[in-house]
């Protein structure tokens, strides 16, 4: 059997304990036309850029359609299902394919990585009509 590498114990960046994460819009159960933007919101932290180590802020990611659960001691991937909002934006225009789609937020830190605890929105279900 291989020896094994220690794991790189780093410590993930700690979050307050009433942070916040929730989406504004669209609500639970919602059924949009077309093109949306979809709008993030925050409560106790502060929203700045990928990169910048402020204490108690980060970066919004949103999940869409993802079904698998993040890796904690990893970096959000970045794929078409993974979006990073590194400028610190606030919003996102989605334009989805009809049919039934589940959004997610996670606020990461600096490095992408989760905080401790982690900052996660409720998962939302919608419905995309044509627009
Ligand atoms: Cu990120």
């Amino acid at each position: 059997m291989p020896e094994m590498q220690p794991a790189p114990s780093r410590k993930r960046t700690p979050s307050p304990p009433d942070a916040y994460l929730y989406i504004i819009w669209p609500g639970q159960g919602d059924r949009v036309r077309g093109a949306f933007w979809c709008r993030f919101g925050l409560r106790n932290m502060g929203v700045t850029h990928a990169g910048d180590r402020h204490p108690n802020s980060g970066h919004h990611h949103l999940l869409v359609d993802v079904t698998d659960p993040l890796d904690l001691d990893e970096p959000i991937p970045t794929d078409k299902n993974h979006l990073h909002f590194g400028g610190g934006q606030t919003e996102a225009r989605l334009d989805l394919p009809p049919g039934k789609h589940t959004l997610q937020l996670v606020l990461a830190d600096a490095d992408h990585r989760q905080f401790d605890p982690p900052v996660i929105s409720r998962k939302i279900t919608i419905e995309v009509t044509h627009g």
